[in-house]
C-alpha cells in the first residue's frame, strides 16, 4: 500500500524556463510524496506525463557542467578498466560527457530529449530518440545485440515504470553484462533534510533498499554499491542478471546504513514531512524579513531544485531580485512557477546584492570559491540545506 507522507503543493515543470508571453497556459500539477509499505520506494503520487517534461526543449546541458563532465569522465575511465566493455549503451545520454569516452563503432544511446539526441547523433554516436522501454529494447537487440555494459545517470529515477524499464534492462544484458546506474540518495536526501530533490522528473528518490525488492523481483541483482557526493549525495548501483556475480560488502554496509537510519519504517517519513515544513515556514520568514530591512537578496543556480524550493516556500520576485545561471538556453527567461527573471551571471555585478541564496547547493564549494569577491565586500550566502542558515 502507498501511504502519503509530504505535500509539496502546486509545482510546474521544474525545468521549463519561460518566455514573458508564455506565462497564461504554464502547466501546474499537485506535487504529493508517496511511500510504498511493500516495496518501500518513494515516488510522485500522480506523475506527470512524460512528454510534458522531456522534449526538444529541454533545458538541462550536462556539459556546461565542468564538475559534471569530469565525473562522468572519471566514471567512464573506471567502468572500462573495470569490466572492458565491447558494446555499451546509455539511457538518458544528454548532450554525451559520458558516451563520448567510448567507441562510436560499439557504443548507442537512447535520450527522449530531441535537442539532445541531435547532438550524440551528430558526434556519431547511433542515439535513439526515444523513451526506454521494453518495445524499444526489442528493437535495439535486433539492430544492435546484446549490451556488455548498460549505463544511466539520473534518468532511472525519472522512470515512472520501473518494472518495464528492469526487464527491458535484463532482456538487453548480454549474460556477463553489468548495469550501472547513479541517481540521487534517499538516505542523503532524509540526512540533510533536502527535500528540493522531489519535483517532477524524479518520479521516484531511490533507497539501495527498494531498488533491491524491485530489481530482484525483475531478474537482476546488486552486486556493489558507490556512494557518490555529486547532486548533494547520490549512489552507483552496480547490477547484473540474479546469481551471477557475489554480492559485495558495499551492498550489505548500504542496506545496514539504510535499516539502521528507518528507511523501511513510514514514520520515518512522517519525521521528515514536518522538518520540510518548518523549512518552508523559516526560509520564507527570513527572506521577508531580510526584504524589510532593504536588502537585495539574489540567487545562484536556476536548477530544478530550486523550482520546488520557490514553489513550495511561495518565494517570488518580490523577495528574490532575479536567478544568475551559466546555462545559456535559461537565460533571459523566467523561472517555472516563481517567474523569477533568469539572467547570464556575466551581466551582474554580485557585489549589488547582500545575500546570494544557493538554488544549486550542492555546488557550494565551487560557488564559495567563484564568488570570493562577493564575500570580501561583505555578501553572504544564504542555504536551507541541512538547515536555513547564512555563511560567508
Ligand atoms: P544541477 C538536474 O537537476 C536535472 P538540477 C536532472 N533532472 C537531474 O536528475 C538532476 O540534475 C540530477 C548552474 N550553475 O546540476 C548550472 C551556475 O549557474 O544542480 C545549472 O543550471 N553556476 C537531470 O537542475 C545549475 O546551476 C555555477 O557555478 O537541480 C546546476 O544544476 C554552477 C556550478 C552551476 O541540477
Amino acid at each position: 500500500m502507498k501511504k502519503e507522507f509530504l505535500d509539496l503543493g502546486r509545482q510546474p515543470i521544474a525545468n521549463k524556463f519561460l518566455k514573458k508571453d508564455g506565462l497564461e497556459d504554464e502547466f501546474f500539477f499537485n506535487l504529493k510524496v508517496v511511500f510504498d509499505e511493500e516495496t518501500k520506494l518513494v515516488s510522485i503520487k500522480d506523475f506527470v506525463a512524460p512528454e510534458l517534461m522531456f522534449n526538444e526543449d529541454y533545458a538541462y546541458n550536462t556539459s556546461l557542467s565542468t564538475p559534471m563532465v569530469n565525473h562522468f569522465k572519471e566514471t567512464a575511465e573506471m567502468l572500462n578498466m573495470k569490466f572492458r566493455p565491447r558494446k555499451v549503451l546509455e539511457i538518458g545520454s544528454n548532450d554525451g560527457p559520458f558516451i563520448s569516452n567510448f567507441s562510436k563503432v560499439d557504443s548507442i544511446c537512447v535520450e527522449p530529449c530531441g535537442n539532445f539526441a541531435e547532438i550524440t547523433n551528430g558526434m556519431g554516436y547511433h542515439t535513439y530518440d526515444n523513451f526506454w522501454t521494453t518495445d524499444l529494447s526489442e528493437k535495439i537487440i535486433s539492430e544492435h545485440g546484446y549490451m556488455d555494459l548498460i549505463y544511466s545517470a539520473n534518468c532511472i529515477c525519472h522512470i515512472q515504470d520501473l518494472d518495464d524499464a528492469f526487464k527491458a534492462i535484463k532482456n538487453t544484458l548480454s549474460p556477463s553484462g553489468v548495469f550501472v546506474f547513479e541517481d540521487p540518495s534517499l538516505l542523503r536526501m532524509l540526512e540533510r533534510g533536502s527535500y528540493d530533490q522531489i519535483y517532477d522528473e524524479h518520479a521516484h528518490v531511490f533507497s539501495v533498499t527498494a531498488l533491491n525488492n524491485i530489481l530482484r523481483k525483475n531478474g537482476l541483482q546488486i552486486f556493489s554499491v558507490d556512494n557518490l557526493s555529486v547532486h548533494g549525495g547520490s549512489n552507483r548501483i552496480y547490477t547484473c542478471h540474479l546469481e551471477s556475480s557475489t554480492i559485495g560488502d558495499s551492498v550489505k554496509q548500504n542496506l545496514k546504513e539504510e535499516k539502521d537510519f528507518g528507511i523501511d519504517k513510514f514514520e520515518t517519513y512522517q519525521i521528515f514531512a514536518n522538518r520540510v515544513e518548518e523549512s518552508k515556514k523559516i526560509l520564507h520568514e527570513k527572506l521577508s524579513d531580510l526584504k524589510q530591512k532593504g536588502k537585495k537578496i539574489v540567487s545562484i543556480g536556476a536548477t530544478s531544485k530550486s523550482t520546488t524550493v520557490f514553489n513550495y516556500c511561495g518565494i517570488d520576485s518580490s523577495l528574490i531580485d532575479c536567478i544568475t545561471d551559466t546555462t545559456p538556453d535559461k537565460q533571459g527567461l523566467l523561472a517555472p512557477g516563481s517567474h523569477i527573471p533568469v539572467v547570464d551571471r556575466e551581466s551582474v555585478n554580485l557585489n549589488d546584492y547582500d545575500y546570494a541564496f544557493l538554488g544549486a547547493w550542492n555546488f557550494k564549494e565551487v560557488i564559495a570559491n567563484k564568488e570570493s569577491d562577493f564575500v570580501e565586500n561583505g555578501g553572504k550566502f544564504i542555504t536551507h540545506v541541512p538547515q536555513i542558515m547564512e555563511f560567508s
